[in-house]
């Protein structure tokens, strides 16, 4: 077993698997003062109140680690998880197969735009979140949680300038996910898949979708330097 940093790099890579193999809850904060140290690369799962944040983080760590509710609002603190991700690739030569392991901190948030609470709570919630956003440079990677359904909300087009703009100010990457896409009629998924960058991933958690995930979240949150 290899670190990480001994890893060449993942696209000369043809045949790769990528899984998550450890995962747990570290710590729930209200502010950055709050915050567990920043140790290891960060990565941010971010969106509208109940798009499915805490679902995905779930179902790519393959744990019921993050608490998930039908009723918007449910995660109302900054959330923090340890996990340990591998990289298995099998050298088309020796047929020998390589593994290589890397820590990463993903941090599932409150949605965006949550108004049921008092202004007051609601403004001192933004402040939080965003002073965390801007001063917390260990995240590498923000995931944009989308909802496939309502594709063009204000508070989607207003998340990504905000993301934007701290991408101009640091090394970072903005990766965008669909979520709810199994709640999509056939012709409209296919016209989404079409549609659909290059960096953006529809999540069906399938095995296809999931390695197509865990290959963007490696590459975009490590960069090109240690993959
Ligand atoms: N059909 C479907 N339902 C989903 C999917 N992802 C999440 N959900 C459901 O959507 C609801 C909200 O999911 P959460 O994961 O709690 O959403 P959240 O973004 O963390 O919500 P807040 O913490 O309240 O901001 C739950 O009832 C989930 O079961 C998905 O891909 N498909
Ligand atoms: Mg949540």
């Amino acid at each position: 077993m290899q670190d990480v940093n001994t890893c060449p790099s993942l696209s000369t890579f043809s045949n790769v698997a990528i899984r998550t193999i450890h995962s747990y809850f570290i710590k729930s904060a209200s502010n950055i003062t709050e915050s567990i140290p920043s140790q290891y690369t960060e990565v941010a799962i971010l969106g509208r109140s109940n798009v499915g944040k805490s679902s995905f983080i779930n179902k790519i760590l393959n744990a019921k680690l993050a608490k998930s509710s039908s009723t918007p609002g449910k995660t109302r603190l900054i959330n923090f998880f340890q996990t340990i991700w591998e990289i298995e690739h099998k050298d088309a030569h020796s047929q020998q197969i390589n593994r290589y392991r890397f820590p990463l901190v993903i941090i599932d948030f409150p949605g965006f735009g949550y108004a049921k609470v008092d202004k007051k709570q609601k403004q001192q919630w933004d402040k939080s979140l965003t002073e965390f956003l801007h001063l917390r440079n260990n995240i590498k990677l923000f995931c944009h949680l989308i909802d496939s359904r309502h594709r063009n909300l204000l508070i989607d087009r207003e998340i990504r300038c905000f993301l934007e703009s701290i991408h101009t100010d640091r090394e970072c990457q903005i990766l965008e996910i669909y979520t709810k896409s199994d709640k999509l009629p056939k012709n409209m998924l296919r016209n989404l898949q079409a549609q659909a960058k290059l960096d953006c991933s529809i999540t069906q958690y399938n095995t296809k979708d999931l390695q197509k995930i865990y290959y963007a979240i490696a590459t975009k949150s490590l960069g090109k330097h240690s993959l």
